[in-house]
């Protein structure tokens, strides 16, 4: 069968991968109703060599809809609840609900079981989240993690397309030693890298620092793990890395988390030092897997393990993951009953 899938955010970077996913995934779409706020209403844009003209989101943008992606943003704080009342289920990539203990939060391959128990939102999780959990887990199941101290570098596009268009602009303007007026970032981003996503919180960590303790701890069912991170933006157009130090209850090997990540779902091992290969931006991105390497034993404690990720954030961080869970609700027959 075929589902009705509507899409609030069609006009930013995330809402843009996901027509793109869905496409090349080919999802059964079957009605299609692209969504944003007035400022991007009447805008056309194009799925599988169709026009679609962006409509305002309204409530009733939800009549007859199985599926609601939301990009990200206030929206679905605004709207989510309109959408599951009219009998949608709502996978929703923004920081609204995932916190909320009555909506799980997913990494298909990571705990897919858990969109067996949603009540109609679905969250997505951070991009950053989603891209060290995916290599987390294996490590997890396989020798118990004590203790995570992770470190991002997270590409612009991470921060929207305007981000994108700030990086470009910028970068010509250094080497033309033209004006620099930061306006998406609170400084200057090309030819530097800002230790600062997102607003300041408690213990002065980032959001976004907080996001990588809280959520991977929920996605791994794990709250005793401890976790501490630094997050960082850095003048790449696309796809995140991090370092990830890990401490384990058992000693897990070089050799063995290299097995491990061998035979887990959705990594891919690029680690071979002779040969200089490790992952990197410039060929994770407009990919689907998390790439591992550089994965080597700390030895300045008995249970260390130090890895480097990089995965395109737009796509396994966002749209990829979010379309994943659709799967998910169609594979377990989780949608709701019209
Ligand atoms: C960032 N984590 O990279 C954000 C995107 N949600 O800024």
């Amino acid at each position: 069968s075929e589902f009705k899938v509507v899409l609030v955010g069609a006009s930013g970077a995330v809402g843009h991968e996901i027509l793109k996913v869905l496409d090349e995934r080919n999802f059964p779409v079957g009605d299609l109703k692209l969504c944003a706020t007035s400022r991007s209403a009447g805008k056309e844009i194009a799925y599988r060599g169709k026009y679609y003209s962006v409509e305002e989101t309204t409530p009733d943008s939800f009549n007859g809809a199985d599926i609601v992606f939301f990009a990200g943003g206030a929206a679905s704080k605004e709207f989510g609840p309109a959408a599951v009342e009219r009998g949608a289920v709502i996978i929703d990539n923004s920081s609204n609900f995932r916190m909320d203990p009555e909506v799980p939060l997913v990494v298909p391959e990571v705990n897919p079981e858990d969109v067996k128990w949603h009540k109609g939102i679905i969250a997505n999780p951070n991009c950053s989240t989603i891209i060290a959990v995916v290599a987390l887990k294996p490590i997890h199941d396989a020798a118990k993690i004590k203790r995570i101290v992770v470190s991002t570098y997270q590409a612009v596009s991470g921060a929207g397309a305007e981000a994108i268009e700030e990086l470009t602009v910028q970068t010509k303007a250094v080497l033309e030693q033209g004006k620099i007026t930061p306006e998406v970032f609170p400084y200057q981003i090309a030819f530097n890298l800002i230790p600062h996503i997102d607003v300041f919180m408690d213990l002065d960590y980032t959001k976004e620092e907080w996001k990588m303790v809280k959520e991977n701890q929920k996605i791994l069912h794990d709250d005793s793990i401890a976790i501490t991170a630094t997050t960082v933006r850095v003048p790449v157009y696309r796809s995140h890395s991090e370092s990830i130090n890990i401490e384990t209850e058992r000693k897990i090997t070089a050799l063995e988390a290299r097995q491990v990540f061998e035979k887990s779902p959705g990594i891919v091992v690029v680690d071979d030092p002779a040969a200089k290969k490790y992952p990197m931006p410039l060929f994770s991105s407009d990919q689907d897997e998390v790439f591992v390497g550089r994965i080597r034993e700390d030895n300045s404690i008995p249970n260390g393990l130090n890895i480097w990720v990089a995965a395109d954030q737009l796509r396994k961080g966002a749209a990829t993951n979010a379309i994943q869970i659709a799967e998910l609700l169609i594979k377990y027959d989780c949608l709701k009953k019209k």
